[in-house]
């Protein structure tokens, strides 16, 4: 029994020596000290001994137990360490490296000017209001004295979804909305997306931007008009801009105008920029007609306002002297990364 044991310890030991995997650690473990192992069914043989053998070899048995025990835990941590730095070295990152260079992105063209023109109106006290692009014909025509006959409603400019239901052909419903709805006085702009059913060319696009702005309040005179606007053409176009307004039509405004600052190119001799005007047309503009402003539930007896609106692809076009609208669309970023 005794050499049975000791030979148990010295093969045990060469085996745990030997083992490089966990996994089988655990097997060896298993096949000598498990319910089933060799050494325990040599214990459960003891029975058969002398009284005077048995605890002899019930202490070698234990010794040889603890042995083989702590030569597994031994192994077990050799070979977990060794795993761990493994891992450590495979995952190692050099800090010295250089980084990936990464393109910058930066903001399109539109949204660049968008922002600017937002940030006068902002410092000016304005809010920035915002509503559907899908709009009902209501708020896109009816509220804003645009009679079923008027050719701005015509189907060629136009997208009908339904007969009630469009894509706003401009910012104006957000206006009316707002004029429904909100407590007075109002000072807002509408910037956003209209949509126009033309045809793509270098000049026109059935997507656009617009931005609409609208004051209401008791005493808006035509002369806050002027004052506004001629103050946003020194901010946007620098502070010796001159500025003219010139008898217009819009439906929803009466009196209107159009407002044109002198062509910063020649400084109103007339060149190619201005097409030998000498002014440059901006925005159109006029005091919100008393039809409007009851149709949203305003007394025009007590209140007045002055509203205006601008594309912003024409602004854009123009201070960078880009000749083509399509570029504005197309993303491509030879053309993107110039601004
Ligand atoms: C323009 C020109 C003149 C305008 C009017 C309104 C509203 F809703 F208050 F009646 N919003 N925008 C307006 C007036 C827009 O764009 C060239």
């Amino acid at each position: 029994m005794k050499e049975k044991l000791n030979s148990i310890r010295q093969s045990a030991m060469e085996l745990i020596d030997k083992c490089t995997e966990l996994k089988s650690l655990d097997e060896i473990r298993v096949n000598l000290l498990g319910k089933k192992g060799e050494l325990t069914a040599l214990l459960r043989g003891m029975g058969g001994l002398s009284a005077n053998e048995r605890p002899v070899m019930g202490a070698l048995a234990n010794s040889v137990r603890g042995d083989i025990e702590a030569a597994v835990d031994a192994k077990k941590k050799q070979l977990a360490d060794a795993a761990a730095a493994l891992k450590l070295r495979a995952e190692r990152i050099d800090v010295t490296m250089p980084g990936k260079v990464r393109p910058l992105g930066k903001k399109h063209p539109l949204t660049q000017v968008l922002d600017e023109i937002k940030d006068i109106f902002i410092g000016m006290g304005f809010q920035v209001a915002s509503g559907p692009e899908v709009e009902y014909d209501h708020y896109n025509f009816e509220m804003l004295n645009m009679p079923k006959d008027h050719p701005a409603r015509d189907t060629q400019d136009t997208f009908y979804i339904t007969e009630n239901i469009l894509l706003r052909t401009q910012t104006s419903p957000v206006q009316a909305r707002v004029m429904e709805s909100s407590p007075l006085p109002i000072k807002i702009i509408a910037p956003g997306r209209v949509y126009r059913s033309d045809e793509v060319d270098a000049t026109h696009s059935p997507l656009f931007h617009q931005i609409e702005g609208l004051v209401v309040d008791k005493n808006i005179r035509m002369s806050d008009l002027k004052g506004t606007l001629s103050l946003f053409a020194k901010r946007l176009y620098g502070k010796d801009t001159v500025t003219r307004f010139r008898p217009h039509h819009f439906s929803f405004t009466e009196p209107s105008a159009e407002m044109d600052i002198c062509c910063f190119s020649c400084g109103g001799k007339g060149c190619r920029l201005c097409k030998g005007e000498g002014w440059i047309e901006i925005l159109g503009a006029g005091m919100v007609h008393p039809k409007v402003l009851r149709n949203c539930g305003i007394d025009p007896e007590q209140y007045s306002g002055f509203a205006f609106g601008m594309g912003l692809e024409r602004i854009v076009m123009r201070r960078y002297n880009i000749n083509d609208l399509r570029l504005l669309f197309e993303n491509d970023q030879r053309f993107l990364n110039q601004f």
